[in-house]
């Protein structure tokens, strides 16, 4: 009776509940923030306000009250937080007139550029290292209609290639080096401030060219300075092993990871990524695939959270280096990007039971059930 008599109440509305249109995307909530006038053409998808996760089973295994959030960005237009540095750098490049965009990618950069410039009415270039790019951002970048180049060589070799294809033709450079992206990205920091009311302790993020971290940073530094908050977090950085330039202190000639994303030996943000480690008295540290990996399938299975490889490095960091965590601290993983980019991937490495061939009988299906 009591289920019936909750069933009759539903769609009786006590009160409206929260738009979700309500949210503008991050130029329009952040514009006091951001380098745009009334002249800049707004070209959006409503990125940004992406929700920051409680990680319960990840912090019950560092244990001493230490509270773990995820800053769940791969829930994003494009499915990274690359659409927070796109939907600045696409417009302003939409109000300089510019007609065509490229980028070098590792993949995530490719499709939010080709999302984000076809939706601006402009052309969109972009190199990827041919065989290196998880299928999902090749999908996207061929749906959104970008002109899609595989170079046989890797993200900074196709790097060197487009800034010089930008010096010399009419085309808007996409990638970090063009200032407006990081100006995008760091409002995930004033996101992140927003939500919890105060920075974390710890901001634990996956490192490949560098500009994630110096977005972040910068933002924080902006909130603390308009006193938004009091404290900034200590910024620890994580690269897969076998890309790990700013560990090592000097470029990785043949990167090599699992996590295609951050499969970078050269990265052009250094210098702004080490200024935000030592002034935040925070770390640069390496983490194997096997790591990785680990951390991949933990935050799948144990907490609901589906990321691609490379996000998953900043928890495979953050339990690597959990001893290092204060008691009672507040630590933020940024999950960079959606699990669904790679399925490959998840294919690959999982600990689920996958029974196929099954004959389609429910005796066998009771059977392989185990009852
Ligand atoms: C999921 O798309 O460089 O340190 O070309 O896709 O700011 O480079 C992607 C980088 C982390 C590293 N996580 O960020 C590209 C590209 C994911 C990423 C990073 C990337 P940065």
């Amino acid at each position: 009776m009591a289920l019936l008599e909750a069933l009759r109440r539903l769609g009786q509305p006590a009160g409206r509940p929260p738009s979700p249109q309500s949210w503008p995307g991050l130029i329009e909530a952040y514009r006091s923030w951001l380098p745009v006038s009334a002249a800049t053409p707004v070209i959006t998808l409503q990125e940004g306000a992406t929700p920051l996760i409680p990680a319960p089973v990840i912090a019950a295994r560092i244990g001493r009250d230490v509270k773990v959030f995820l800053k769940y960005d791969g829930l994003n237009p494009t499915g990274s937080f690359k659409d927070r540095g796109m939907t600045m750098a696409i417009s302003k490049a939409r109000e300089a007139g510019s007609e065509a965009v490229i980028c070098a990618s590792t993949g995530n950069t490719s499709a939010a550029a080709a999302a984000y410039a076809r939706r601006g009415g402009m052309r969109a270039f972009v190199l990827i290292p041919d065989g290196y790019v998880a299928q999902g951002k090749l999908a996207q970048a061929l749906l959104y209609g970008a002109e899609v180049l595989a170079v046989q060589g890797n993200f900074d070799r196709a790097l060197a290639i487009v800034r010089e294809v930008a010096d010399q033709y009419p085309v808007t450079l996409v990638n970090s080096l063009n200032p407006y992206r990081l100006q995008g990205q760091k409002t995930a920091a004033f996101e992140v401030v927003d939500t919890l009311g105060e920075a974390p302790d710890w901001l634990c993020i996956p490192v490949g060219n560098a500009g994630n971290i110096s977005a972040y940073w910068m933002g924080f530094n902006e909130y603390r300075n308009a006193g938004l908050c009091r404290r900034l977090p200590r910024m620890m950085g994580f690269q897969a092993a076998g890309a790990a330039p700013l560990v090592l202190g000097r470029t990785v000639e043949q990167p090599d990871t699992i996590a295609t994303a951050i499969r970078i030996g050269n990265p052009v943000n250094r210098d702004n990524a080490l200024r935000a480690q030592s002034e935040s008295n925070g770390a640069f540290m390496a983490v194997t695939d096997a790591e990785i990996i680990e951390a991949y399938k933990l935050l799948g299975s144990g907490e609901g959270v589906f990321c691609e490889p490379a996000s998953a490095a900043s928890v495979a960091g953050l339990l690597k280096r959990q001893a290092e965590v204060p008691t009672g601290a507040t630590v933020v993983c940024v999950l960079t990007g959606n699990g669904l980019k790679d399925p490959t991937t998840a294919i690959e490495h999982n600990d689920s039971r996958f029974h196929t061939g099954l004959e389609p009988d429910t005796a066998t299906v009771a059977r392989v059930m185990g009852f």
